[in-house]
Formats: C-alpha cells, sequence, structure tokens
C-alpha cells in the first residue's frame, strides 16, 4: 500500500490535481491554481476518511449531535486541515521541492465569512472540537452565496461590499449533493379533512415549493481518523415551477419565478435590529431548519424504525432561537406526517432539542410577527398555539390565577402587533437551556428567565464557551506553538489544561525571553500588515493594545477612544511626559444599518488619523484601524496582543471569545467582571488581570437610583475636556460640522452603556498596565501566566460538557481509516 502522505506521493498527488483536475499546465499555473490543487491533494486523503467515518457511524447505528445554526464562521480551512490530517510538515516539504512557499499558497484562499461574531466562530471551533474528540455529528446551515459583507473605509467611514466568497471558482473542499436534494414547502392554508379513520386532521395545502441542495464541507479531526462534515443548504427552484407559465409561452416569468426560489440563500443578514422584519430571514430559518429535518429523519430511518428510539440516535442543538422553528417543525412531522398522538409527539421532541441562548440584551430576542407566520407557515402557527396553551395550563396549575405570570411566560407577546416569542418557544421545546459563561447563566435564571427557571428548575445549566487550540495557537502562532512543544511536548494541542505545564518555566529568564521573542516577531508580522494595510509605521517594540469584535454601543470601542483621547491630551500637555509607547490596533465591522456603531468607526479614524501624523508626540501613540475584520485577520492579530481590550458594561456580554484568543496567546486582559472574563480572572488570578469598572450589582444600583451621565462630565475635568475635544470638529476638519454629534449627544445626554461612569476606572487601570509593561520580566511571568493557566477555554472541554450533560453522547473511535488503496 502506497503511503498518501509520503512528500513524493503529495508531489504526485497535487501535480495530477493540476494537470487533471484544473487542466493546467505547471509552467504556467498561477498560485491560486497550485492553491487549489494542493487543497484538493488533501482532500482525497480527507474523503477516504469522510467516506471510514460515515461507514463507521452508520455501521455502528450510532447517536449522533445535530448543530443547528444559521451560522458557521470557518475562515481559511487549508491549514487547518493540513495540520489536523497531520500533513503539515510534508505538504510545506513538497511545495518548497516545487520552489513554492505555503504561505504564499495560504493567501489564495477565501475566507469562509458566513456568520457575523462570536456564535458564529462558536460554532466553527465546536465542529473542530467535534471531530477531534470522535463525537459523531454534523452541522447543519446555509450555503450562502454572500457571506459577511466586506468592510472597506472610504474617508474613515465604513462602506460595505459583497463577499463573493466562492468567486468565479467554487471552493475546493465543498461536495455538492444533488442525491440529497430535499423539497421544503412554504405559504398555502391549512384544511381540514378527515382520515380514513373519521378523525379531522389538518393538512397543509396549495403551498409553494423550493428545493434544498446540500454541500457538504468535510471536517477532520486532529490526530483522528475521524472526518465529521457540515452540511450547508442552497436553495434551487423546484422541478415543478409554475410548470404551467411554461405551457403558456410566459417563459421570462417562469424564470423570474425560479430566481425568486434561488435568492433564499444568496446573503447573510447582519446582525441587526432593523433587520428583524425582513421576511426573508424568517423563509431562510424554516427552510434550513425543514431540509436538515427531513435528512436527519431519512437517516434515521435506514437504521430505526420506531420514533421513540429517536432521542436516542439525535441529539439537536440551537445556537441561539435562529433555528428554533426546528422545534414546531418535528411537531408538524409528527402530528400531520405520521399521525402520532400529541403527548408522544411532544415528549420525543423535548427529549431531542437543547438550545444555548447567546444574549440578554433585549433587543437580542428574535421575535416573529403572528402576521409572517400566518402568512408563511400556516400550520406552524397552529402548532405553536397549541404548544401555548398547553404551557399556560401548566402556569395556571404553578400559579393560579396570575395574569402578570401568564403574560411574562407566554409564547405570544400581546400588543399593537402580535408576536411570537423565539426564545420562549425554545425554553419550552427543549430539555436543556444553557448559557455561555457562569455569569451569564446565572444571570438567565436571575433574569431572563426567572418564570421558566421557577417551573423548570433542571433546565438551565452553564456551558462555558470555549476555542479550539489548534486554530487559536497552533495554526496562528506557530512560533509560541514550537516554543511550548519544545517545553513540554505537543499534548496540550489535544489537551489544553498540559499547558500549565509551563508554570515551571516563569522564573526562567530564558524561557522568558524566548516566550517574549515569539510575541515580538508576532508584533513586527502585524506591523508589517498595518504598513501594507494602513499605511501607518508603528514600532513592534510598543505597547500593542488591541480591541478586535463586532462594533458595538456595549463593547464599548468608544470607552477605549476616550482613553487614546486623554493619553495624547496629556502628551500634548506635557511632551516630557514618561509613558509607554502604545500601538492601538482596532478591527470591527458595524452593522450597516446601525449609524451608531458607524459614527463610532468614523471617530476612531478620524482621532486616529490626527494623532498618526503629530509630530509633536515622537510617535508614542499610534492608531491603526484594520479593515475588514475576518477570521483570517484575527488570526494575524491575536499572536501579536500585549493586551486585550475586553470592556463591556457588566452585564452585557454573554460571554466573549477573543478575550480566550488573546489569553491564550499570552496577552494580558484589562476588562470588566463580564462574561467570561470573570472566569479567565479565576483561572489566572487577580495578580495576572487588569480589572475596572463598575460590578452588575453596582451598575443596576446606578441605574435604578437614576444614572445621569452629566453629572460624571461635570465632575471629571479630563473627561468633559477630551469628549468637549471630540466634538469640537477638531479631528474632522474636511467633513460638515457636527460630524460626531451623534455620539457626543448619546454619550453625555444618554450613555446607555455607562461609558462615562467606567472612565476614570478604565483610565486608571490602564495607568497599572503602563506600570507593569514597564517591568520586562513582570510582564512576561505575567503573560506566561496566561497562557498556561486558560487551558480551561478549549472548545474540547466545553464540547465535552455538552456531549456528557446534555446530549449523552459517546464518543466513536474510527479505526484503520487507511482506505488510501483506492488512490492509485
Ligand atoms: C438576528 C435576527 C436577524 C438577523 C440576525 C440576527 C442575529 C445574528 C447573529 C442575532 C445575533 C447574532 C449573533 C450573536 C452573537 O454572536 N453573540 C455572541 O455569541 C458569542 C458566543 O457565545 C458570545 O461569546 C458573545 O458574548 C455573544 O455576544
Amino acid at each position: 500500500m502506497t503511503d498518501t502522505s509520503s512528500v513524493p506521493e503529495l508531489k504526485k498527488l497535487i501535480y495530477n490535481q493540476l494537470r487533471l483536475g484544473l487542466v493546467r499546465d505547471p509552467e504556467t499555473a498561477t498560485l491560486r491554481d497550485w492553491w487549489i490543487s494542493t487543497s484538493k491533494a488533501a482532500r482525497t486523503i480527507i474523503i477516504e476518511r469522510l467516506i471510514a467515518t460515515q461507514r463507521e457511524h452508520y455501521r455502528k447505528n450510532v447517536k449522533r449531535v445535530y448543530y443547528f445554526s444559521l451560522e458557521f464562521l470557518m475562515g481559511r480551512l487549508f491549514s487547518n486541515s493540513l495540520h489536523n490530517v497531520g500533513i503539515f510538515s510534508q505538504i510545506q516539504q513538497a511545495i518548497g521541492e516545487m520552489g513554492l512557499s505555503l504561505d504564499s499558497l495560504r493567501e489564495e484562499e477565501y475566507d469562509m465569512a458566513l456568520g457575523n461574531g462570536g456564535l458564529g466562530r462558536l460554532a466553527a471551533c465546536f465542529m473542530d472540537s467535534l471531530a477531534t474528540m470522535d463525537f459523531p455529528a454534523i452541522g447543519y446551515g446555509i450555503y450562502y452565496q454572500y457571506g459577511l459583507f466586506k468592510q472597506e473605509f472610504h474617508n474613515g467611514y465604513q462602506a460595505e461590499l459583497p463577499d463573493d466568497w466562492m468567486h468565479l471558482f467554487g471552493s475546493p473542499w465543498e461536495i455538492k449533493r444533488p442525491e440529497y436534494a430535499t423539497e421544503v414547502q412554504l405559504y398555502g392554508r391549512v384544511e381540514n379533512v378527515f382520515d380514513e379513520y373519521g378523525n379531522c386532521v389538518q393538512k397543509w395545502v396549495n403551498t409553494k415549493k423550493v428545493l434544498g441542495i446540500p454541500h457538504d464541507i468535510p471536517v477532520p479531526g486532529f490526530g483522528t481518523k475521524t472526518v465529521n462534515y457540515l452540511r450547508l443548504w442552497a436553495s434551487h427552484a423546484d422541478k415543478s415551477f409554475d410548470f404551467e407559465a411554461f405551457n403558456r409561452g410566459e417563459y421570462d416569468k417562469a424564470i423570474l419565478e425560479k430566481n425568486c426560489s434561488e435568492i433564499l440563500t444568496k446573503v447573510l443578514y447582519p446582525n441587526d435590529k432593523t433587520e428583524r422584519g425582513r421576511e426573508l430571514r424568517f423563509i431562510q430559518q424554516y427552510f434550513f431548519v425543514s431540509c436538515s429535518l427531513q435528512d436527519i429523519l431519512r437517516r434515521f430511518l435506514k437504521n430505526n424504525d420506531n420514533w421513540e428510539h429517536l432521542p436516542e440516535k439525535a441529539a439537536i442543538q440551537l445556537n441561539d432561537t435562529h433555528p428554533a422553528i426546528a422545534i414546531v417543525e418535528l411537531m408538524r412531522i409528527f402530528l400531520d406526517l405520521y399521525a402520532m398522538p400529541w403527548e408522544q409527539a411532544w415528549s420525543i421532541v423535548t427529549r431531542v432539542f437543547a438550545y444555548t441562548n447567546h444574549t440578554l440584551l433585549p433587543e437580542g430576542l428574535e421575535k416573529w410577527s403572528v402576521a409572517t407566520f400566518s402568512a408563511i407557515l400556516p400550520r406552524h402557527l397552529q402548532v405553536i398555539y397549541e404548544i401555548n396553551s398547553k404551557l399556560l395550563e401548566q402556569v395556571e396549575k404553578k400559579w393560579p390565577h396570575n395574569t402578570s405570570k401568564r403574560c411574562a411566560l407566554s409564547l405570544i407577546e400581546e400588543g399593537r402587533e402580535k408576536m411570537v416569542r423565539m426564545a420562549h418557544l425554545c425554553v419550552v421545546g427543549s430539555h436543556s437551556v444553557n448559557g455561555v459563561a457562569a455569569l451569564h447563566t446565572q444571570l438567565l435564571k436571575q433574569h431572563l428567565f426567572s418564570e421558566f427557571h421557577a417551573l423548570y428548575p433542571s433546565k438551565i445549566n452553564n456551558k462555558t464557551n470555549g476555542i479550539t487550540p489548534r486554530r487559536w495557537l497552533l495554526a496562528c502562532n506557530p512560533r509560541l506553538s514550537v516554543l511550548i512543544t519544545s517545553k513540554i511536548g505537543d499534548s496540550w494541542i489535544r489537551n489544553l489544561s498540559r499547558l500549565r505545564a509551563l508554570e515551571d518555566y516563569i522564573e526562567d529568564p530564558e524561557f522568558q525571553q524566548d516566550f517574549m521573542a515569539a510575541k515580538l516577531a508576532n508584533k513586527t508580522f502585524l506591523a508589517s500588515l498595518i504598513q501594507q494595510e494602513c499605511g501607518i509605521t508603528v514600532d513592534p517594540s510598543a505597547l500593542f493594545d488591541v480591541q478586535i469584535k463586532r462594533l458595538h454601543e456595549y463593547k464599548r470601542q468608544h470607552l477605549n477612544l476616550l482613553h487614546i483621547l486623554a493619553l495624547y491630551r496629556r502628551l500634548l500637555q506635557n511632551p516630557n511626559l514618561d509613558i509607554v509607547s502604545r500601538v492601538f490596533v482596532f478591527a470591527a465591522k458595524a452593522t450597516p444599518g446601525y449609524d451608531m456603531a458607524k459614527c463610532i468607526i468614523k471617530a476612531i479614524n478620524s482621532v486616529g488619523s490626527v494623532i498618526n501624523r503629530d509630530s509633536r508626540i515622537s510617535g508614542k501613540l499610534k492608531v491603526a484601524f484594520l479593515p475588514n475584520y475576518r477570521v483570517s485577520l484575527a488570526q494575524r492579530i491575536v499572536p501579536a496582543a500585549d493586551l486585550s481590550e475586553q470592556i463591556s458594561t457588566a452585564g452585557k456580554e454573554a460571554s466573549g471569545t477573543g478575550n480566550m484568543k488573546m489569553a491564550l496567546n499570552g496577552a494580558l486582559t484589562i476588562g470588566t467582571l463580564d462574561g467570561a472574563n470573570v472566569e479567565i480572572c479565576e483561572e489566572v488570578g487577580e495578580e495576572n488581570i487588569f480589572l475596572f469598572g463598575l460590578k452588575i450589582n453596582e451598575v443596576a444600583a446606578l441605574l435604578r437610583k437614576g444614572y445621569c451621565p452629566e453629572e460624571f462630565y461635570h465632575a471629571d475635568e479630563e473627561l468633559r475636556a477630551v469628549i468637549d475635544w471630540l466634538g469640537s470638529g477638531y479631528f474632522t476638519p474636511c467633513d460638515p460640522p457636527g460630524t460626531l454629534n451623534p455620539l457626543l449627544e448619546s454619550l453625555i445626554h444618554q450613555d446607555p452603556f455607562l461609558v462615562l461612569a467606567d472612565f476614570r476606572s478604565y483610565s486608571d487601570c490602564q495607568q497599572r498596565v503602563d506600570a507593569t509593561f514597564r517591568d520586562k520580566s513582570l510582564w512576561a511571568r505575567m503573560a506566561i501566566f496566561n497562557t498556561a493557566r486558560v487551558g480551561k477555554f478549549s472548545s474540547d472541554r466545553a464540547v465535552g460538557e455538552y456531549a456528557r450533560e446534555i446530549w449523552q453522547l459517546d464518543p466513536v473511535p474510527v479505526l484503520g481509516a487507511e482506505l488510501n488503496r483506492c488512490i492509485p
């Protein structure tokens, strides 16, 4: 048997892909051609293992978890696949012998940006961990033609461009599977008809039909033969689409209708409150849920014949409420297509589903109008009313004659327009409801779902988020990975807690030096990217102060900005002031409809361009806002961060995962006691993190008493000065007067996220950061402590907890997947 992973064999595979697959002459092949051929060569190995894995799962009739998510932020797959399959160094050598470099090939790949932010990236990290830990798993989502928009800055303002990620070339990783095409119904009406036993049953008729075509992306585990996959659905016109129009000779009308079907999965919706009314998003949700459930039931019926066994074979995790309609759809299938009694159907459904909540913000809670349901999914609305009436019976039993409890718990929000509360649907229809950090879960129990918690005391549980160490250390930070492995071996890659062994080296000056040398090299690399992308020259030895995340007021990028202004002003007023040089690195996209977020971007860019050009401060401060934040950009910034900004208003960030990524790469955190920061603090110890700001109870107390930002504005001379300065037009000389007014107005008069209240505490804390950074050895020790102590935040740990405590899922090792004999 040939060893397909030997260098000569890999070279052969790559050449074959280039010549036979792409029909290209090696003499004239472009970098893109080489990237595609190399990816496809790796893919052949992955596919053999995929087939072996699926065969094993089928043969053993295993239980699987199905992760339902509207978003999978996979980023680039090239390096990750090579690492996970165990051929990274061989491919590196093969490519090198062919006169090319892996780094340049890597740059050819588009990010698979099928998500907005944390929730989508979490789904991607979980897929990596599930495969690595040999859990049978399939991710279900949408094959958007356009991912999250591409961001450019025009005069400091965000401009949005389409992200045509597949471009003309498609993705070398995807496998289109028309043989599993699935039909989905929409619109129509419900008729009462009598079945053969004289029972009145409901029939959904006169519907429009759309087809879902699966596109599979293989997900190889690290150091295992398991290859799971992501199944993404693209909409397609049904074969029968408007045949009549064709027959009437209305060819153009028929084609237009075809386009309507195919528009369904064209674009990912950005996370936006104003988007809620968009009917297309609602249809997207139902479309992918319906396809996925049919796929799951088809798979179940191949090996089983008793629905009672479904919960032993399938666990479905709902990534937020976005796929919540799945609960109703499975009920509808059981009731209407299999004539199952309600109680039995409900018992099965609630044992299959589990729900993860990712937000406490009221505007983050999804609601759809009863009118939308009635037009698009009329039968589902009936089922929802039925679920609700049974829920309200339970409420009546627990709290007799209590209207306020009924209103608080009902699936229907009464008002001018009746709305269906999707989170309530998820809570009643699932056996598990989890938050994503300890604090977040506690707040779910105490506030958002307090009544449900009283009704179902054991349902709500915590699963603190995690990140995959394969992408967020091994692949993104090769220098640090090599150093760590040289000291403690490579078992940390699959068992991140092993990083604790680094504590033995904390006092070792040579290790401190090597650790910080890796950091400096990463900063030098980022500095060249900043030069290239922003035209700003930065000094790699400065403190790299990094805030990278979606732009949102609650995340408080503007608090960071006020601190930058304060430092700048202090320097201007005292040119000899001794402060540590800093490079402030930002990267963030603002949702297109979110004007305040866009105004904050403009403000940061405007202040940055003045500061960066001011020779009076001799380069002590630089501000770089890197455009088009995405996974591949994060992979370059994370390893280069000295300071990780996690400064949300306490109680607003469910968890955060960027905090984990930067701490793992040896950055120190400056943060509030919010989300997973609380647990990071527990792990690294208070002496290794910079905490500031109001705590949750203090935020609540301040709001209760009536928060008045003007008071803080008037009481703090420096704060007032920087706010007035920002509003003066000084930083926006070429823009109309009042350009930044919305931001100023909001800060001084509303300040919903308590920026002014936390400013002084933040600024003082930044002075402690400054003092610490001067002590190189102290900083190095603290940085190493961070890397050594954050093993808990591996997505392997998180997924292990989900499997044990929610899914009751066992690992299934795939042995002897050496099917390479099929390859010539
Ligand atoms: C809703 C309706 C219509 C269109 C879009 C949406 C939508 C899309 C995405 C609403 C929310 C999201 C994304 C939310 C999100 O990313 N939440 C983050 O999840 C992370 C993983 O758990 C946490 O770490 C973050 O704290 C949380 O903000």
